[in-house]
């Protein structure tokens, strides 16, 4: 069982399985598309100088990738009365910043994988200085979006930059990846597992989850808090069903190199428990995300489904 998170009551698969999924996939398809346009609208052109470094960085972004982050943004939004515009800026930054986590991840200093997104990392397909860098732009330019943006007022600007730097920086991204180098080779416990995914893994999605919240003109306590909770619980399921595909999927279905976590020697909840245990604490985690909504109604519809697409991915 989770240390951070008791077992839920009831969690059937009734509950866990949300009902009018042909509406909620066209509105996926419908968000995919939109955050491509969006990012694709502030990326600086390839053919502005430096147009080596331009070209990378939309390599790095465009055309690949889930969008869970921006898609977790967009239903938070929803839930919380937003101005869809006004959500955009956070959808953008978030997967910007997520953009650049992969990029320095795949580094041979880093995780060191050749393949992302089913095509050559960016270091492969450009170099490593140029890889490096890529990254560092991308994370200004996270910031640089939302400071500049148009439709939001300051205040919400202000909680927006505040949680992606929390999320982005020692106490979130960066530092779960330093506790993962420090834990590599070394068998570790459950908690401390945890502890190094709700940093490396966890903060960014709880980021997107509130920056959606706060892209609302509406205070909203009550779902802000339910959406505080939820993002914690599908976070760290995110992270478990992370492994299990780590350990079962092939190359070709994940567009990345299976099997990497075992290669590396790196503790992990299939490692650490066994795939069926693994299974029943993603099973858990998912049932403790949606008691976060329960007091809600269809509003939370989206975030519900988000829970399963989570749960349910192929890759
Ligand atoms: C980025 C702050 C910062 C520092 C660099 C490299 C690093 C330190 C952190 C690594 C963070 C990282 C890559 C965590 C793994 C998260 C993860 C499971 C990524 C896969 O996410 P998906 O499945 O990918 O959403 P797609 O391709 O669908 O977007």
């Amino acid at each position: 069982m989770s240390n951070l998170f008791s077992a839920s009551a009831a969690s059937t698969e009734a509950l866990l399985t949300p009902v009018n999924t042909q509406a909620f996939n066209a509105w996926v398809g419908d968000m995919q598309l939109r955050i491509e346009q969006v990012l694709d609208q502030h990326m600086p052109s390839a053919d502005i100088v430096p147009q080596r470094l331009h070209a990378a960085m939309r390599y790095a972004t465009l055309g690949g990738g889930k969008r869970v982050r921006a898609l977790l943004a967009y239903a938070t939004g929803l839930f919380c009365q937003a101005d869809i515009t006004k959500t955009d800026c956070a959808a953008v930054a978030v997967e910007l910043i997520h953009a650049f986590s992969l990029v320095h991840d795949d580094l041979p200093c880093m995780d060191n994988d050749d393949l992302r997104r089913g095509k050559p990392s960016t270091h492969k397909q450009y170099d490593d200085a140029t890889a490096l860098l890529v990254g560092d732009a991308l994370q200004s330019l996270a910031f640089q979006l939302i400071a500049k943006d148009t439709h939001l007022q300051e205040a919400q600007k202000i909680n927006m930059l505040h949680l992606l730097a929390v999320a982005t920086g020692s106490r979130g991204m960066a530092g779960g990846q330093a506790i993962d180098l420090e834990n590599t080779g070394l068998s570790v416990s459950q908690a401390e597992l945890e502890v190094m995914h709700l940093h490396k893994t966890g903060a960014l999605i709880h980021a997107a989850t509130l920056m959606g919240a706060y892209s609302s003109d509406q205070e909203q306590l009550e779902k802000r808090r339910a959406a505080d909770h939820f993002s914690k619980a599908i976070g760290l399921a995110f992270q478990v069903i992370d492994d299990i595909l780590d350990s079962e999927a092939d190359t070709a279905t994940l567009g990345k190199t299976a099997g990497k976590d075992a290669q590396a020697k790196k503790s992990t909840y299939v490692t650490l428990l066994g795939l069926n245990k693994a299974k029943a604490l993603a099973y858990e985690l998912h049932a403790n995300a949606l008691t976060a909504l329960a007091p809600f109604g269809q509003e939370a519809d989206p975030l519900r489904h988000l829970a399963h697409f989570i749960t349910q991915r192929r890759f």
